[in-house]
């Protein structure tokens, strides 16, 4: 199956790192992540929410469980920096990719990344790949090697 441009660089990014793991492209939407989650067939807990946030000009990636909503305070107090939900702008800008379907990794600049713990109670978890019809499946232990990101409680 041919992909599209941007779910091939996610493919690319992946296969850097010596994991079979395999970006699929669906004909359903999986803009969201009860989308995501109707179409990969799993709990809406296991989808990887990417949500772009804002400190400054700085870009935060909050890779989120489907089933959880990222207290904002909180957070702020835990990373020790006010952060903001970047705009559609803002975020397609740092990551190269329309929200909707900001992968986890291969974004166009260097964006620091934290993981809502919740997502390591599950075995294994969907995430975004390019587009709004793209996913690949992973093991929740390899989030963190793969994204660089820190293991937080998002709420
Ligand atoms: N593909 C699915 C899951 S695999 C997905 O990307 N879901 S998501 O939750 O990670 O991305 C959508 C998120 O983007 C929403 O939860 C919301 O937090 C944010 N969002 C949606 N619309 C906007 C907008 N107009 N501006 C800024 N953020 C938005």
């Amino acid at each position: 199956m041919q992909l599209s441009k941007n779910s091939q660089k996610v493919q690319d990014y992946l296969n850097t790192f010596g994991l079979t793991l395999e970006v699929v492209e669906l004909a359903e939407s999986t803009r969201t992540a009860q989308e995501a989650a109707s179409a990969a067939g799993c709990e809406v807990g296991q989808i990887v929410k990417s949500l772009v946030f804002r400190s400054g000009e700085e870009a935060l990636l909050f890779l989120v469980s489907g089933r959880n909503q990222l207290d904002t305070h909180k957070v702020s107090q835990a990373i020790g920096k006010p952060i903001t939900k970047a705009d559609a702008d803002f975020a397609k800008e740092k990551t190269g990719y329309a929200i909707g379907g900001v992968p986890p990794v291969a974004h166009a600049t260097q964006i620091e990344i934290f993981i809502d713990k919740d997502l390591l109670g599950y075995e294994e978890v969907w995430a975004a790949a390019g587009t709004p019809h793209a996913v690949f499946r992973l093991k929740s232990n390899d989030l963190p090697r793969l994204t660089g990101g820190k293991v937080i409680e998002v709420c």
